[in-house]
Formats: structure tokens, C-alpha cells, sequence
């Protein structure tokens, strides 16, 4: 993202500030064993076994396992991105604007106990405790692409369920129309609440279609552990097909609402951030090109770019949600 410099304008940081990483684990055997179907059961053995076991979580966190997804589009078979690299290259302002900030000053933020507070519209609205979210629907494990607005990405095994399984939960009434994220703000544990670079505390929306899109994930993990605070411990969203800063981390609130939401960095530059902000190679921001990225952990001698696809990948499972409006006017 940007940062406020001053008062008259913004700061880009640039992707020239990524330092170059080892060489990471590899699975997409293992699951390109398990996508096969029959015969990926008949991998069950030694192979998958053992492919699996070079990989295993990282260990340092609580467990928390999925079943490989099956909605359509969950698993893309690029390689994973080190999970070094996913857990300490962050865009958490709340802690800081450097990418490392969220590594070094997120060990301090208490995720228990932790509740999300349901309202607006709907008809079962309340204080939902993070063990009842947890128990709500079957874990399942998703690998999707992030693509952040800096022209980065990673692939990232990420734990949790549809969202749609908690909207049906708690019943939206006909009116809702969007959903609003509110995440924490907490100047005692976040350092990066005293700086003015959000107006706190940091909001995201989603139209209520694209809530309720399958691919749409509430996530409580990754790689097969709860996730690390710097990744939005205890429970976030991911939206593959949005650039990064849709899917907002530690959530404490969604509200139902009828008016589309304000969102933190289009209140903070309305000019460059729009509401759908779904990932597009074709509309420029404005101070840069969004053709291209960088995948985390690939920046080596030759600072390899791939192409941005429309919507990050997943035209096929979303393009329809945008069907007759006009991509430009709607970034
Ligand atoms: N609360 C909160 N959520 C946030 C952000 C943030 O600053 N605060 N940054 C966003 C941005 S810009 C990106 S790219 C992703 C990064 O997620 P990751 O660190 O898990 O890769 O988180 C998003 N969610
Ligand atoms: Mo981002």
C-alpha cells in the first residue's frame, strides 16, 4: 500500500525493498496427488506420505488441519510461498507500515479471548466467541493466491470455511446489500494505531454476492496451524480475486448494511482505491502499472515478473458477479 509522507501527499513503498529468500518447499505433488481423485487415493501411500511430511506445518503454532477444499477454483497447483516469507512480509498497519513491523510487534496482540460481534440487518445478530466460529462449519484448506496492490504475490495454504456458512447462520433480511469488516484497533497493542496513515480502525466491504461466493474464505489458519498474529490471528477474510487489502485481518465486527461501505483506503485516497478493487491488468493504478507481479520468494538474479491475470486467476468462478458493469469505472 501507500503511506502518508506528509500532509500534501504519498509515499509508494517500493517493491524494490523485498529481499531476495531461500529456495521453499514444494507440494505441489501432494496435491496434485489428491486432485487426481482415484488415483490420488491410491497415493495414499509411502509417496504422498512422505511429500507431505516435508512439508508438514511449520510447528510453532496450535494445529489446526483442513480437508482440501472442493469448491471449484480453492486450489490453484502453483508452488506454496515459503512460509517464512508469508509470516514475516506483511501488510498489517496496525502494527507498522515496514513489512516486517507485523512479525516484530504482533506477538503482543491478545487473540483470546476474542469475539465477533454480528449486526445490522440480519436476524440473529450478537457476540459470536471465536470458539463457536471455529466449531461452525467443517476446516477445510484452500491454496489461493494473494495479490497485494504492490505488485506482489504469494501462494498461500490457508485454513477455514466459506463465509457464506456464517451469513446463512445468522440470517441477513432481505435489505442487506453489503457487508462491513471492522478489525481491531487497539493502541495498546498496536503501535501502528498512533500514526494517522488509516483512520481507525480499518474497515473493508464486500457486495453481498461476493460474500456469499464460495471462494469467498473466513480464515483461522494457515499451513495448517491457527494463524500467526501478523496474518490476522484469530480470524480474517480472503478474497482471492481482490487485491490484497480486501481481506482484512483480526475481525471484530460485521455489520450488515444497505449502503455500500466506506473502506479504509478509499477514505484514505479515493482516487487510487475504489470499493471493488477486484485485481485487473488493465486498469492502472494511478501511479503505476498493475500488469505485472513479483512472487515472493521467486525475486531472484533476474527479478523474474509474471503477468496479472484478470481477477487474479479467477475469472472463471467470478466474472459473472460483474457481468454489464464497466471494469474502469468499477476498480
Ligand atoms: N486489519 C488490517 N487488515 C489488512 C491490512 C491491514 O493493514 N490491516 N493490510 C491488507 C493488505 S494491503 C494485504 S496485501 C493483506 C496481507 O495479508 P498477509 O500479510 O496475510 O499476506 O492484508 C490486508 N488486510
Ligand atoms: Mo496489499
Amino acid at each position: 500500500m501507500l503511506i502518508r509522507s506528509d500532509r500534501r501527499g504519498f509515499t509508494h513503498r517500493l517493491t524494490s525493498e523485498i529481499t531476495p529468500r531461500g529456495v521453499y518447499e514444494n507440494r505441489r505433488q501432494w496435491l496434485q496427488g489428491l486432485a487426481a481423485g482415484a488415483a490420488g487415493a491410491a497415493m495414499a501411500g509411502w509417496p504422498a506420505r512422505d511429500a507431505q511430511a516435508q512439508t508438514a506445518r511449520p510447528g510453532k503454532l496450535p494445529p489446526l488441519p483442513g480437508s482440501l477444499s472442493k469448491v471449484a477454483g480453492a486450489v490453484t497447483m502453483e508452488k506454496l510461498t515459503g512460509y517464512a516469507d508469508v509470516s514475516s512480509y506483511n501488510n498489517f498497519y496496525e502494527f507498522g507500515t515496514d513489512k516486517d513491523d507485523p512479525a516484530r510487534h504482533a506477538a503482543q496482540m491478545k487473540t483470546s479471548p476474542w469475539t465477533v460481534e454480528i449486526e445490522g440487518l440480519v436476524n440473529k445478530p450478537g457476540r459470536y466467541a471465536i470458539e463457536d466460529l471455529l466449531k461452525l462449519s467443517p476446516m477445510e484448506e484452500r491454496v489461493y493466491r494473494l495479490r497485494c496492490v504492490e505488485a506482489w504475490s504469494m501462494v498461500i495454504p490457508w485454513v477455514g470455511y466459506s463465509l457464506s456458512e456464517l451469513i446463512r447462520r445468522v440470517e441477513p433480511q432481505g435489505s442487506a446489500r453489503y457487508i462491513e469488516f471492522v478489525t481491531l484497533a487497539d493502541r495498546e497493542q498496536m503501535p501502528g494505531v498512533r500514526s494517522r496513515v488509516i483512520d481507525w480502525p480499518y474497515t473493508e466491504g464486500l457486495r453481498m454476492d461476493e460474500a456469499m461466493h464460495p471462494l469467498t474464505l473466513l480464515a483461522f489458519g494457515m499451513y495448517g496451524e491457527v494463524l500467526p498474529n501478523q496474518n490476522g490471528a484469530p480470524v480474517r477474510v480472503v478474497v482471492p480475486w481482490k487485491y490484497g487489502f480486501k481481506s482484512a485481518k483480526s475481525i471484530v465486527k460485521i455489520r450488515f448494511v444497505e449502503q455500500e461501505p466506506r473502506t479504509a483506503w478509499n477514505k484514505a485516497a479515493a482516487n487510487e482505491y475504489g470499493f471493488y478493487s477486484n485485481v485487473n491488468p488493465d486498469v492502472r493504478h494511478p501511479r503505476w502499472s498493475q500488469a505485472t507481479e513479483r512472487r515472493i520468494g521467486e525475486d531472484g538474479l533476474f527479478d523474474k515478473k509474471r503477468k496479472t491475470l484478470l481477477f487474479n486467476g479467477y475469472e472463471v468462478q467470478v466474472g459473472q458477479l460483474y457481468a454489464g458493469m464497466d471494469l474502469r469505472k468499477n476498480y
